[in-house]
């Protein structure tokens, strides 16, 4: 079935990175070519359950607005906003709380994972696919394009959507399908056997708008000996950089560094090198939109999004409250 609404979003927590790029934002900036529309979100309020920043928040998330419109978000063809800005997303987060089972939320390996590596497990972390949730059906979208580490959260969309349409007997919410791309998995460049993410530290990405002095450095460094090669297996970091040659365009320099690697005569530092050149080469136009911009530009952007998203919000919301029962002049 074609796909009416795509929405996405991504947490103001600190540098854009490859995973993130290759993961969503490059499919997000493709979709927009199609039939779908298509929104997009800064989701500040997810951003909050890994630490509270008053100070640092509002500019991360104007800067991450900014490096996605340098990424290629087009403000023309895409609804480009900040999740605070539209109060129904936490509105509706607390109506799914009452429709997202216990048991479910707690097998998320997400918030297993963070859970592990926090002292103060607030309940945010482990209600978020519940916001989550509440993002993408407050749009009524059907597509969401994301990392293969959201499956599971998208899952529990459907699920929410399915128990809510049931009890309110109506097909409300969509059945919302996930939008993967060949670059779903990035590795960590440190440790190529965990996914590339910013809260493992600066040596584990490698941020797209990092000079490209700092971006060789990093994959020049990446470990590429984890597993060994093997006749008829790549190690893990090896596979890595080769997938993100070729995410970077690169196949058959690629397919030509498979084949060395397959007969045990890779030379490791010139596939770094390789992936190291095509990476710049990519980032640059990228980097150098995101020099164009100004603050106020991004700002003018961003108040525009909000109200389109909260036409859309506003609405769905209110039908939301008319099918569980609650809101003012009902009573
Ligand atoms: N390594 C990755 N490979 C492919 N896709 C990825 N995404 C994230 N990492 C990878 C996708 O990027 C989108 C935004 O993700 P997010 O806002 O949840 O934040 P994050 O980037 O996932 O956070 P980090 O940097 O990865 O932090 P930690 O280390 O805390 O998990 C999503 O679509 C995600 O799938």
């Amino acid at each position: 079935m074609a796909i009416k609404r795509i929405f996405s979003g991504i947490q103001p927590t600190g540098d854009l990175h490859l995973g993130n790029y290759y993961g969503a934002v490059q499919n997000w900036v493709g979709l927009q070519n199609g039939d779908s529309e298509t929104i997009y979100c800064v989701v500040d309020y997810h951003a909050i359950t890994g630490g509270i920043e008053p100070e640092q928040l509002p500019q991360r998330s104007l800067q991450l607005a900014g490096d996605l419109i340098a990424c290629g978000i087009d403000p023309e063809r895409s609804i480009l906003f900040v999740q605070s800005h539209v109060p129904e997303h936490t509105e509706l987060a607390w109506v799914f709380n009452a429709f997202a089972a216990y048991g479910d939320l707690s097998r998320m390996t997400q918030f297993k994972d963070k859970s592990g590596r926090t002292k103060h497990v607030n309940s945010g972390l482990f209600t978020y696919p519940v916001l989550q949730a509440a993002d993408i059906l407050l749009y009524l979208a059907d597509g969401v394009p994301v990392g293969e580490d959201q499956a599971q959260h998208l899952e529990l969309t459907r699920g929410i959507a399915r128990r809510f349409n049931q009890i309110a007997g109506v097909e409300f919410f969509p059945e919302t399908q996930i939008l993967l791309t060949e670059g779903k998995r990035i590795m960590s460049l440190a440790d190529p056997t965990r996914k590339m993410g910013k809260s493992y530290g600066e040596k584990h990405y490698v941020g797209i708008m990092e000079p490209p002095k700092r971006v060789a450095k990093k994959i020049k460094s990446a470990v590429t000996d984890a597993g060994g090669e093997s006749r008829d297996a790549l190690s893990p970091g090896v596979a890595n950089l080769l997938g993100l040659l070729r995410l970077a365009g690169k196949d058959v320099e690629a397919d030509d560094f498979e084949a060395q690697a397959l007969s045990g005569d890779l030379m490791y530092g010139y596939l770094k090198v390789a992936v190291a050149d095509a990476t710049v080469e990519l980032l640059e136009p990228i980097q150098a939109r995101r020099a164009a911009l100004s603050d106020d530009d991004i700002r003018a952007i961003l108040a525009d999004g909000a109200a389109r998203a909260r036409d859309i919000a506003g609405s769905v919301m209110a039908e939301v409250r008319s099918l569980i029962g609650v809101g003012a002049g009902r009573i």
